[in-house]
């Protein structure tokens, strides 16, 4: 076995990440004294890095920073901090406190994120210290929410909708807080908690990770078929719920997904995780720590681009990873279990839970909770959360469920739904139902071209080619983000676009309705006449020449736009 994460920095090649992480003595750098630090609103590279498995980035206001430049001063720099709970589940009362922090400490706004997290932006130096207290107080995290470790466990957020939800949502809890980093920088730094002076060696205290932690962040997700909400084939490592009868049998394991790539190297790819074994609920755990400690000790620690497990699994070969985890577990997985997965978007509305209980899936637009104009979306949220005595579930596709409502309270809830005009989409179009965009600008530092500000209206022109072809009830999964990162999953949806620069996008067709498989580049660097030139002759042609039940990434396919992608080794072909 390699043991290439306790090596010394010096030994072997690596990225200056890693020294940072290693002399950071588990994660706590200098963060106590920059945070103390009165005169700069800004943070030290060093520190910014550690930073993020505090769960928060440093940013500036892009929208201001050429004016800020021309005067001279400098950036306005503020920080993003997102807050986990697996599975996306909160209480009422955890929601009215990320309301209320949002309003008092951030830019007023709430972003509902693509792995079930909540997202604050503009939040400044001085006040980050309170505001992540507030966010532990109300038992709710920031720790690896970002950083390269495990970050928030994805599932199906209908826990209510059948017993198997609820025990596959037990699981995602479970295995979050087994792969929560154990060091108590985090407490220490925020929570004033007192250092203990700590003999123990480096592995006892990160038993999992040990001192450099991965090499990248790893991101773990549990579907439960028919529903790939969570897209288990984007995950570093995805577990397949197989269950009978409404009984949970185990899980299929998945490993080596990923939607990261950069453009013009074609060394970096999007990849669709493979389905590898069978395992019973009880060895969950095992395999999924054995997972991450294989991509700790072989994962590539030199070139950041390069180090997923997506391309460790990929330079070495999937048999090379059933292989060393067997030899780990120390007993053989099963052969995969047969499944099938629908779609992967979210299904809006009341929907009745097995237990009687009620859920309501409201359509947020890219995950953006604010009031704006008439649409008090924030000021409903807050209202009903006073009343409800459920729970609130963010969606893997930035959508929130307001869960579990009691047949006594349903009418109370539904009416703050009528008197707010809160959406369930259904007067939208299909393709609007099933779309997802990244924050992208301004706060994105590493945002090409808008995404989450732009995909509206350009939805909104692509509903009058719907509307004239008559797809306007058509269900298309599309998706936009502002760079080949990929947080919109963008790989994965029957359309989409990836930002190239201001304004302008690739065109990518071709995906699986369930997200099931890769899209491929259909046009390059094109701006909105051009896309909507595109998209006409091709949404007519559906329309005319589909097939029954016949979707429209499929259609893509077989009518000749692009070719069909069976691996990301293939994506740029
Ligand atoms: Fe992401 C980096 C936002 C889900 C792949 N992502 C970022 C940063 C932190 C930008 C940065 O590094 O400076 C973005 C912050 C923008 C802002 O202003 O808020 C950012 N990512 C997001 C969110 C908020 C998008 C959203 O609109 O919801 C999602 C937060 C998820 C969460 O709650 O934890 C988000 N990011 C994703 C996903 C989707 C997923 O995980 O299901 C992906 C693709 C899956 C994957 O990881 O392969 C994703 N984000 C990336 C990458 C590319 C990683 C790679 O493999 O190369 C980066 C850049 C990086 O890590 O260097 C990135
Ligand atoms: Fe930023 Fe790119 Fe992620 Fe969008 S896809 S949030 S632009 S890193």
């Amino acid at each position: 076995m390699s043991e290439n994460h306790l090596l010394s920095p010096n030994s072997a090649p690596h990225s200056d990440v890693e020294d940072i992480k290693r002399q950071s003595d588990y994660l706590r750098g200098s963060l106590t004294e920059t945070l103390e630090d009165r005169i700069s609103g800004s943070i030290p590279e060093d520190d910014n890095r550690l930073m993020k498995f505090h769960g928060s980035y440093m940013q500036d206001d892009r929208d201001l920073r050429n004016e800020r430049n021309k005067q001279k001063l400098e950036p306005a720099y503020q920080f993003m901090v997102r807050v986990r709970a697996a599975g996306g589940v909160v209480t009422p009362e955890q929601w009215l406190m990320m309301d209320n922090i949002a309003q008092q400490f951030a830019n007023g706004t709430i972003r509902l994120t693509t792995r079930q997290s909540f997202q604050l932006h503009g939040v400044i130096k001085w006040n980050m210290k309170q505001v992540i207290q507030e966010v532990n107080e109300a038992l709710l995290s920031t720790l690896a929410a970002c950083g390269d470790v495990n970050r928030n466990v994805m599932c199906n957020p209908n826990p209510y909708e059948s017993e198997v939800h609820q025990e596959v949502y037990e699981w995602a809890k479970i295995l979050s807080n087994h792969l929560d980093p154990r060091t108590r920088a985090y407490h220490e730094i925020w929570l004033d908690e007192e250092k203990v002076v700590d003999s123990r060696d480096g592995v006892e205290q990160e038993p999992i990770y040990g001192p450099v932690y991965l090499p990248r962040k790893f991101k773990i997700g549990i579907a439960v078929p028919p529903s790939n909400d969570v897209d288990v084939f984007s995950q570093d490592l995805g577990f397949i719920a197989i269950h009978e009868e409404g009984r949970l049998l185990g899980f299929n394991i998945a490993v080596g997904g990923g939607m990261g790539m950069t453009h013009g190297d074609p060394k970096t790819y999007p990849q669709v995780a493979r389905v590898i074994g069978f395992v019973t609920p009880e060895q969950l755990l095992d395999v999924a720590e054995k997972t991450v400690m294989i991509q700790r000790d072989y994962g590539d620690r030199a070139v950041r681009k390069h180090a997923r497990f997506k391309y460790t699994i990929d330079d070495r070969g999937i048999e090379w990873f059933v292989h060393e985890l067997e030899q780990r577990l120390g007993w053989e997985l099963e052969p995969v279990r047969s499944y099938h997965f629908e779609h992967n978007g979210d299904r809006y509305g009341w929907v009745k839970g097995s237990d009687d209980n009620w859920h309501f899936t409201l359509f947020i637009q890219n995950g953006r909770v604010k009031d704006e104009g008439n649409y008090l979306l924030q000021s409903g949220l807050r209202e009903i959360a006073k009343v409800h005595t459920g729970d609130f579930r963010l969606t893997p596709n930035q959508n929130l469920l307001i869960g579990n409502v009691t047949s006594e309270k349903k009418p109370e809830i539904e009416q703050l739904i009528q008197a707010y005009g809160l959406t369930d989409g259904a007067s939208y179009s299909a393709l609007r139902r099933n779309s997802m965009a990244c924050v992208s600008l301004p706060t994105c530092g590493l945002a090409m071209a808008e995404a989450e500000r732009y995909l509206p209206t350009l939805l909104d022109d692509i509903e009058l080619i719907l509307d004239e072809a008559g797809l306007r009830d058509e269900e298309i999964v599309i998706r936009m983000t502002g760079c080949p990162n990929g947080c919109a999953r963008p790989a994965l949806a029957e359309l989409s676009f990836i930002g190239k620069a201001v304004g302008k996008y690739n065109m990518y067709l071709g995906g699986g309705f369930s997200g099931n498989r890769l899209n491929k580049l259909y046009r390059e660097n094109i701006g909105e006449a051009e896309i909507l030139n595109e998209l006409r002759p091709i949404l007519n042609r559906y329309a005319k020449e589909r097939e029954e039940g016949e979707h429209f990434g499929d259609f893509a396919i077989r009518a000749g736009y692009v070719k069909e992608v069976r691996s990301g080794l293939d994506f740029h072909e």
